[in-house]
């Protein structure tokens, strides 16, 4: 059975008094609403972590995560913040890759394969992003556009690596336009991609979470996920408010 996953991923928002309603809201109504079924991850920007994880104290299915790590281990790389001290805040995931990172700053294929091994080897789960924009949609290449990202970065693994991903599917033409791609267009990417997995990891591929993103929200949710290849979401703006954020984690 594939993990169901529901990942908020906050990008740049939050106050610190708005980061911790936020928090302590969603805390309170997967308790309240009984949600046990669902790993709900948290993915504030890094200087809410402290608060954040006190928030989720020891609530089971609820985790810390971070929007990024560096590529090093540590040193005189100002601004950065490396995989080892997320973890070390009780962090136990990390988007990697995804596309405003690759678009804003330049993330390559091969700086987010560094990136995925730092993160692995300070026990954290990356969420790692594929998808294509909008003129590789047009121009059809969307599949071999996707499969060459998860290629150059992720075929380099061990079984027993690639085993500990999640991945996120994100048509970069559905975010912040107000399209979505329809549910059979993320059934469609999700199954070609978990194929590829499969075409170089075996039945570990099988195994794999594939969350989708891109607009996201309480009202398209449930027909998403009812998708056989889609294992949850990672959530943009509907994750900043908790009653839309639980009621997408509600909608498996
Ligand atoms: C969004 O829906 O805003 C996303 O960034 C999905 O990853």
């Amino acid at each position: 059975m594939r993990k169901k996953i529901v990942a908020g991923n906050w990008k740049m928002n939050g106050t610190q008094e708005e980061g911790q309603k936020l928090t302590s809201e969603i805390v309170n109504m997967v308790q309240d609403e009984r949600i046990s079924d669902v790993t709900v991850v948290l993915n504030p920007p890094f200087i809410h972590a402290s608060n954040v994880k006190k928030l989720i104290g020891g609530v089971d299915n609820i985790f810390l995560g971070g929007q990024n790590c560096s590529d090093k281990e540590s040193g005189a790389y100002t601004g950065e913040t490396s995989a080892k001290i997320l973890a070390s805040f009780g962090a136990k995931y990390v988007i990697l890759g995804h596309s405003e990172r690759r678009e804003y700053f330049k993330e390559s294929n091969e700086e987010l394969t560094a990136k995925v091994k730092q993160a692995l080897a300070n026990d954290l789960t990356p969420i790692f992003c594929c998808g294509e924009p909008l003129e590789i949609r047009e121009a059809g290449t969307h599949e071999d556009y996707v499969k060459e990202q998860l290629t150059a970065s992720l075929f380099g693994l061990s079984e027993e690596d690639f085993s500990k991903l999640v991945i996120a599917y994100e048509p970069i033409w559905a975010i912040g336009t107000g399209k979505t791609a329809s549910s059979d267009q993320a059934q469609e990417m999700h199954a070609a991609i978990r194929a590829h997995l499969a075409s170089k990891y075996g039945k570990a591929a099988e195994e794999t979470s594939i969350l989708y993103g891109g607009s996201c929200k309480p009202d398209n949710a449930q027909e998403i996920f009812s998708k056989a290849d889609v294992d949850g979401g990672l959530i943009g703006g509907a994750s900043l408010k908790s009653r839309d954020f639980v009621d997408i984690i509600k909608s498996f």
